[in-house]
């Protein structure tokens, strides 16, 4: 496919991404691809998840889905992040009403022999950046497309624990019994990742999230230790080598419950940090001092009120974290029961709420 892509005609959630001044909030939602959405229901039905992940033109039929119903100022690319353990060489499967699951996970150090130590992207991941260059074609130019991946603690927890967890206790276990080891595999997956996201910039996406969804199992020594050096390392490496290409791609890190990490984060090399809802606007504002650009944090549960508390909870929302420098979106992401009608209503409040302030400034 050609990379001459439709030009960008909606580059609010780009500019709001470098600090720079907008005429409305942009929003877009974690999981705005999902299952809350009857036509996603329809289109992924009885079959495979990894399946449908390698099929580009699956993926971009899920990544515009959202975009028909809402105004939303991005999209994102639909995938999953545990892509990257299949690449080197580990069998996942998603089970129906169980999630995720590694029928072989790793459990000692020894283990680590079983992954590929040198990872073709291309020929591994090349069906992701095959969906992101078609689907940039498909979105026309309408919205930014984000390219995301997992951090590396959050692969390394699951491609241990074998699947989702409530302790992570064999994963945090590694860390504890076996330090080199995992910063063995942490540099493994980093590697990684920096080459998956620079094949992602290369296949068309114009922006990037690193979710490390699982640092809230983390303590503040172990983030320091084990999460933040690799999360920084991928925006100082992505950013290097893009710069050598003269290119400037905004990237946002999303770690999940990090609250001990905030200040480090906001000095990470990512112009955006991604917040979960259990931190208050005004003092994330305080805490990252005007470094970064904030994106969140809508407890995804708020979408259980009545549209006009969502309108109320997005005012308040709007006014902590101010117009300038942010993205809303939720703390994470949408869960499978909740209302499309909210969400829209959710994105027609940022927008018209954030209009208004902007104006009175
Ligand atoms: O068929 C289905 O609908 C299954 C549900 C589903 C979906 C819609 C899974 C299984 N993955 C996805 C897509 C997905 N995953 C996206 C796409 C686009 C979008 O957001 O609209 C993204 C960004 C992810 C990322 C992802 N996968 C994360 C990080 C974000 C987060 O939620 O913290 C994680 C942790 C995963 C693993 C995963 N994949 C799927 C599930 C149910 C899980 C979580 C399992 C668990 O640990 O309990």
């Amino acid at each position: 496919l050609p990379k001459d892509f439709p030009q960008l005609q909606n580059d609010t959630f780009l500019r709001a991404a470098r600090g720079e001044e907008t005429e409305h909030v942009p929003v877009w939602c974690m999981r705005q691809a999902g299952r809350y959405l009857p036509e996603f229901r329809e289109s992924r039905a009885g079959k495979d998840f990894f399946d449908t992940c390698r099929s580009p033109e699956a993926c971009c039929e899920l990544t515009l889905q959202p975009l028909r119903r809402f105004p939303f100022d991005a999209a994102i690319i639909f995938s999953d992040i545990l892509v990257i353990p299949q690449a080197m060489g580990m069998d996942v499967q998603m089970v129906a009403g169980k999630g995720p699951t590694f029928p072989d996970p790793l459990k000692e150090p020894e283990d680590l022999q079983r992954l590929q130590a040198k990872v073709d992207v291309d020929k591994e991941l090349g069906y992701v950046f095959k969906a992101i260059t078609l689907t940039r074609h498909k979105i026309e130019g309408k919205v930014p497309l984000i390219g995301f991946t997992g951090a590396p603690w959050t692969l390394m927890s699951y491609m241990i624990e074998g699947g989702g967890s409530r302790t992570f206790s064999k994963a945090k276990r590694w860390l504890y019994r076996h330090p080199e080891a995992s910063h063995m595999l942490l540099r493994m997956l980093t590697d990684v990742i920096v080459e998956y996201l620079l094949g992602q910039v290369a296949a068309g996406a114009q922006a990037l999230q690193v979710f490390e969804s699982h640092a809230g199992i983390l303590g503040p020594v172990e983030f320091q230790e084990f999460s933040l050096p690799y999360l920084r390392d991928i925006a100082r490496c992505v950013k290097e080598k893009l710069k050598d290409a003269g290119k400037d791609i905004p990237m946002i890190v999303f770690a999940k419950d990090a609250h001990y990490g905030l200040e480090d984060l906001s000095q990470s090399h990512y112009e955006v940090v991604g917040l979960d809802w259990t931190i208050d606007p005004r003092s994330a504002r305080e805490r990252t001092g005007g470094k970064v650009s904030l994106q969140g944090n809508m407890d995804p549960c708020a979408f259980y009120a009545p549209k006009e508390r969502i309108s109320d909870i997005v005012k308040k929302m709007l006014e902590g974290f101010g117009t300038r420098g942010y993205i809303a979106n939720l703390g994470h992401g949408l869960y499978p029961d909740m209302d499309p009608e909210s969400v829209g209503a959710f994105v027609e409040a940022v927008h018209q709420h954030s209009k208004q302030m902007i104006k009175q400034k």
